[in-house]
């Protein structure tokens, strides 16, 4: 066996995931003969690794990186969408201190493996949380939850199983979302595709156009929704556009993949949050869903999160769990016990949950709270234009409409970090910074028209 390569020729499918990977990293494809011709220095002769292209820092991530890289002391990241005190600081709830104290002071508790689904009770709690604690798809074990990393790895781990297992190789995203949605897709071999959303006039819902965009797509097709407070936009869809855009699903088969990545954070309340979810779920048909616990209970860094997968029998959804298996062993093998014991601990206690239910409010009040001030601070500034989609829009996000190069003189100029499409992250506002804020987004709106 030695010296022989092992592996089969790539296949078109192989080819193509290189390719989408290619394009990702900022690079076209690469000529490999035209290096090995070309004449290089002695050093860069040495690396096979010559031909790798530099590729562009992750446009949500990398502004925390800018934003580490400025001495300032008047500087603001108000990219990455992670919650900040009104002392600007980082938060760990109280009752996940509490939980982890509790843990730490366990010692018969141990670090064993956790099963390649994750822990039980966390993914059983999981699935109550987002379908309802009487949910009758939970009841007759219809749901099959495995535990993820997060919010992005629930994500990928649903698209894996999507690209062996469905028929429809097509998934719809809204335009704008996310930007780690398109990427998450096309790697996992699914064709993207997207449906409107946004209406930059109105700052609204392109209600019209997405009811356009559902209704021509294919039958089957995977339609992948943001249960609450869409990113990057904050605007959703009211109850009655909900119900429409299930009622056109359904009557076209399109598969839901709901994105849950801040239940709490819209209105303040968990049921509420994840009503869309539960009217699809209650009509009995199948549902995708992907939770984080990144930001509504602070966990980031803790990487723990849900992938629900509702079927229409248990029987089926066991089946689907034995292939998600398949999916997830060789991917990471088996999800970190830490994080998920934090949750499955406040999720299965009373108290602890009614505390966190508090913190969680107490996070998307202020967050509430800062959009009123913005827009009042841009108010008594008199600065042109209507802002009033500051306090319309919903959850973590502003999008405020500021055109990229606004944003690139309000870093230049005043230090304030946020991702090129105008969107900052309420969350790490505060009554200190707004001002500095309001001032920037006045000079950038004057200067630049
Ligand atoms: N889905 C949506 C809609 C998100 O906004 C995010 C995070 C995730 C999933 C993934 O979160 P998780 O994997 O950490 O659970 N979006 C952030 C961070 C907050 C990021 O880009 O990773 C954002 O600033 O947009």
């Amino acid at each position: 066996m030695h010296g022989r390569d092992a592996s089969p020729p790539p296949s078109p499918a192989d080819r193509r995931l290189t390719a989408i990977a290619r394009h990702l990293e900022g690079s076209s494809a690469v000529d490999m003969d035209s290096i090995a011709a070309s004449p290089t220095s002695a050093s860069a002769r040495n690396s096979v690794f010559d031909h790798v292209v530099r590729a562009p820092e992750d446009p949500i991530l990398g502004v925390t990186v800018a934003y580490n890289k400025d001495a300032s002391p008047v500087k603001l990241n108000l990219g990455v969408g992670a919650y900040r005190t009104e002392e600007g600081k980082p938060l760990v709830l109280n009752v996940v201190r509490r939980a982890e104290q509790m843990l730490v002071n366990n010692s018969s508790r141990v670090k064993e493996y956790l099963p390649i689904v994750g822990l039980a009770d966390f993914n059983k709690l999981s699935a109550k949380l987002i379908l309802g604690a009487d949910s009758p798809a939970v009841q007759e074990n219809r749901v099959t939850t495995v535990q993820c990393l997060s919010g992005t790895g629930s994500l990928r781990v649903g698209a894996e199983f999507l690209a062996r297992h469905y028929h429809q190789r097509t998934i719809y995203i809204p335009q704008p979302t996310w930007g780690n949605h398109l990427k998450i897709f096309g790697l996992a071999g699914l064709s993207v595709k997207t449906y409107r959303y946004f209406c930059p006039s109105t700052r609204g819902l392109n209600f019209q156009g997405l009811l356009e965009d559902l209704g021509s797509a294919p039958s089957g097709a995977i339609v992948l929704l943001h249960a609450c407070a869409h990113n990057p936009t904050g605007v959703d869809p009211t109850p009655q556009q909900w119900e429409q855009i299930r009622q056109l699903m359904r009557s076209k088969a399109l598969l839901p993949f709901f994105d849950s990545a801040y239940q709490g954070f819209a209105s303040g309340n968990l049921d509420i949050d994840a009503q869309p979810i539960r009217m699809f779920v209650a009509d009995g048909g199948e549902c995708f869903v992907a939770q984080s616990y990144a930001k509504n209970m602070g966990l980031y860094g803790e990487r723990v999160g849900a992938l629900s997968i509702v079927c229409r029998s248990a029987d089926v959804a066991s089946r689907v769990e034995s292939q998600l298996k398949l999916v997830i062993r060789p991917m990471y093998s088996n999800p970190p016990i830490h994080g998920a014991s934090i949750v499955a601990m406040i999720l299965k206690d009373r108290n602890m949950f009614q505390e966190w239910t508090i913190e969680l409010k107490a996070m998307a009040d202020r967050i509430i709270s800062m959009r009123q001030k913005l827009f009042d601070a841009l108010r008594s500034r008199g600065t042109p234009g209507d802002w009033s989609h500051i306090i319309k829009q919903i959850g973590m996000f502003t999008f405020t409409g500021l055109n990229s190069e606004q944003v690139a003189f309000m870093t230049k100029e005043y230090h304030i970090y946020m991702t090129s499409d105008g969107r900052i992250s309420m969350a790490g506002l505060s009554s200190r910074t707004v001002p500095h804020l309001a001032d920037a987004i006045h000079a950038a709106v004057t200067r630049l028209a």
